[in-house]
């Protein structure tokens, strides 16, 4: 099929339209704004102005798909139930948009054979301008010398929402093959939330260091965060979520009990 350029409304309404309601938000971007700021090994292999889209979880995706989708059809064993209800959810809005058309979808927790991720789920947030990505080398003069070895200790990087601050999560990225992005795509710069050294440093250090109070989430006061029951949820180690759920009867006994190595690799707890 020959690659058509389109209006990127016309890719976004529809998408939009089936995933605004169950909580995603949808953000393009054409695949040479994400490659231009990766190194050729990291690069997505479709023309730069193919047109991309990123898709975001919000908070209210836990109750207006995740609850839903265990109350509907359960969840067999053998993967993250999360990422399951994800990749339902994304899957069947692109066959519904877009039947018949090229559409590769990857997913944030997917590896390639090299075991490096299909797709840099924050570096694409950033060039959709959908969330700040605040790296290290986003701060001035990083405090984080190893006084030892003077040299640098690697610190993750963050991407902030500007609604949501980090109560969210970055979970897939589709590529449409046969369509290009046009002249009515400009880059947008995402909206920098955080922008003193000091606010950074905090962020970075609140992501890396202690994560697991979730602090960093709150760095710029969010219009939604996530309930009590998705707290409780994310808070669980993954390998006892199933029997949470199960205790919210949510899951059949013999639902998400497989323990095998693959599923414990898969259940790695991104929220
Ligand atoms: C592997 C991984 C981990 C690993 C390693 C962490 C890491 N960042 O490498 C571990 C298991 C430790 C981990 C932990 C957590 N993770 Co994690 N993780 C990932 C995963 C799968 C891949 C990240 C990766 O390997 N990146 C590769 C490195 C090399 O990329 P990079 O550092 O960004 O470098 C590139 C950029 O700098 C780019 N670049 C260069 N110049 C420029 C310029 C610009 C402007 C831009 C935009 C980019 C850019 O080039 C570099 C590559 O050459 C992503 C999902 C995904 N598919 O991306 C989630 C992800 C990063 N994790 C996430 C989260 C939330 C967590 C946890 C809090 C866990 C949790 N349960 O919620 C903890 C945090 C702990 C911590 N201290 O980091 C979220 C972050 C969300 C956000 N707001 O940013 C992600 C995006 C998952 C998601 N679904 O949303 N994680």
């Amino acid at each position: 099929m020959a690659a058509s350029i389109v209006r990127v409304e016309d890719v976004t309404g529809p998408l939009q339209e089936c995933l605004s309601g169950l909580g995603f938000e949808v953000h393009p971007l054409k695949v040479g704004w994400y490659n231009s700021v990766l190194p050729p090994s990291l690069a997505l292999s479709y023309p730069d102005d193919a047109l991309a889209v990123v898709v975001f979880s919000t908070p209210s995706m836990f109750e207006k798909a995740f609850l839903p989708f265990l109350e509907g059809q359960g969840c067999g064993g053998g993967c993250d139930p999360i990422d399951q209800c994800v990749r339902q959810c994304v899957s069947s809005a692109v066959s519904q948009c877009f039947p018949g058309q090229r559409v590769d979808v990857s997913y944030d927790y997917e590896l390639l054979p090299s075991r490096r991720p299909r797709f840099l789920a924050q570096t694409a947030a950033h060039v959709s301008g959908g969330a700040f990505y605040y790296q290290q080398r986003d701060v001035k003069e990083p405090p984080w010398t190893d006084t030892v070895k003077t040299s640098v200790t690697k610190m993750f990087g963050v991407c902030v929402h500007p609604r949501f601050g980090g109560w969210f999560a970055i979970r897939a990225l589709l590529v449409f093959v046969d369509m290009r992005g046009g002249s009515d795509m400009e880059q947008p710069v995402p909206v920098d939330c955080v922008p003193s050294r000091e606010g950074r440093v905090q962020l970075l250090e609140a992501f890396n260091l202690h994560w697991q109070d979730w602090s960093y989430r709150d760095v710029v006061p969010p219009v939604q965060s996530y309930s009590q029951r998705q707290r409780d949820y994310f808070s669980c180690p993954p390998s006892e979520r199933p029997a949470l759920l199960r205790s919210w009867g949510f899951l059949q006994e013999n639902e998400g009990s497989d323990t095998t190595a693959e599923t414990q690799r898969k259940l790695n707890g991104h929220g």
